[in-house]
């Protein structure tokens, strides 16, 4: 496994010689001052590679610009609206300049309107320690009492409504607005910051297109993309959605396995391909992660390595993001199969055998707590992840495993 680590350029307060102490071995980065639908140009790609090579003191950091995450998909290319034949063409164009440039892993997502979603982005914990969370209670507030959106109150049972209203109105002005603010303005690596009445506008654009117009969408913009990324020996890799249910009343079909099988059999290329996020999808009880990498690994192009703890046992619920060890995903045997699909490329002589992965997220510990990086992207809680897991990844990996796991029965 090539062992990742997220950049978000130059103004990310986790810097390339961080990231090379920490031990990975590539970045994964984006163009975030581009704007979705235009052109990633040869120019912007090198100019991103050339601060990837580099130590602040000028000496080679031996990283590379492993995996591209993401390259945008226009809300125009999901509602198959406004330019989104020329947003399919620019998408194209990139994928051209970013395979030149010798980068062959590009993860998108297919989220309408918000990707990852949180109410809470600095949640405390018993130790001190700061996570973040998804409140069910506190989202459903929102989206009922501040967002204010007429048909929210038929997602939510009469229970969880009046929790809400209870919730609201024990809430400062101050408070409702760091909600709002955690759930709609903008969160790492979205392009957009958003208004409340941007979101109402994007939610109205979105009326006539439920899940299976969506899921059309997407084949659609795959059909347009797949055959040229095959071309390039390019591996794309669709994110799945977080937190993997229908949020706002937007459709959501990315979520679940049958989600993937779906969209895997309908452009059926090893240039449509999964980005494999442990906690995105983790924050479904029904979402198996081993099994998952099992029955689909053949096409999983890269990892995100994070774990979450379901607070509720509902399909629907709250969550938090547990250590990359915690949690309710068993990432030993995640890792494990991964680690199968690894040694099954190496054997069919697989080019790309090696999948890269990187620990995804981080609780704020330490100096994260001052340091104030992008929310969820601290460097020691990341550091401590990585270690972690590369911990598990070499004694699943040592040639005595095989023999203590039997000498064990
Ligand atoms: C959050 C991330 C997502 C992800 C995009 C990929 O931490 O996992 O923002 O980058 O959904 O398109």
């Amino acid at each position: 496994m090539k062992q990742t680590w997220r950049w978000f350029g130059p103004q990310d307060r986790v810097s390339i010689d961080d990231i090379r102490q920490a031990g990975a071995a590539g970045v994964v980065s984006a163009l975030h001052h581009v704007a979705t639908g235009a052109v990633w140009t040869p120019e912007a790609i090198a100019t991103r590679q050339a601060e990837i090579a580099v130590m602040r003191d000028g000496s080679p950091s031996t990283l590379d610009w492993a995996v591209v995450e993401s390259l945008p998909v226009s809300e125009d290319i999901k509602r198959q609206t406004g330019a989104w034949r020329d947003h399919v063409a620019a998408w194209r164009a990139s994928l051209r300049n970013l395979s030149a440039a010798g980068i062959g892993t590009i993860c998108y997502n297919f989220m309408p309107v918000l990707d990852w979603t949180r109410t809470d982005l600095a949640w405390r914990l018993a130790s001190g320690a700061t996570c973040m969370r998804f409140d069910l209670t506190d989202f459903a507030a929102f989206d009922l009492h501040i967002l204010a959106r007429p048909a929210a109150v038929a997602d939510y049972d009469e229970a969880l409504r009046e929790a809400a209203g209870r919730r609201l109105a024990g809430m400062s002005a101050a408070a409702r607005d760091r909600l709002a603010r955690n759930v709609v303005y903008g969160l790492p690596g979205a392009a957009e910051h958003f208004t409340l009445d941007d979101v109402r506008a994007h939610l109205a654009a979105y009326s006539g297109i439920d899940a299976d117009r969506l899921r059309a969408n997407l084949i659609d913009f795959l059909g347009a993309v797949v055959p040229l990324a095959e071309d390039l020996g390019v591996r794309l890799c669709c994110h799945p959605d977080d937190p993997p249910v229908p949020l706002l009343g937007l459709p959501r079909v990315m979520s679940t396995e049958a989600d993937y099988a779906t969209i895997l059999r309908a452009v059926d290329s090893p240039a449509n391909g999964i980005t494999l996020c442990s906690g995105s999808l983790g924050a479904r009880p029904d979402n198996d992660l081993p099994g998952m990498m099992e029955r689909l690994g053949d096409r999983v192009h890269f990892l995100h390595l994070r774990n979450v703890k379901r607070e509720t046992a509902a399909l629907r619920g709250s969550f938090h993001e547990a250590g990359h060890l915690e949690g309710d995903t068993d990432m030993v045997a995640l890792i494990g199969a991964a680690l199968r699909e690894e040694a099954r490329r190496r054997a069919e002589g697989r080019a790309d055998w090696s999948i890269p992965m990187r620990p995804d997220h981080g609780q704020d510990i330490l100096d994260d707590l001052t340091r104030q990086a992008q929310p969820g992207y601290p460097a020691i809680g990341r550091l401590k992840g990585l270690a972690e897991l590369r911990g598990i990844i070499t004694a699943l990996s040592h040639k005595g495993a095989a023999e203590n796991a039997t000498a064990r029965g």
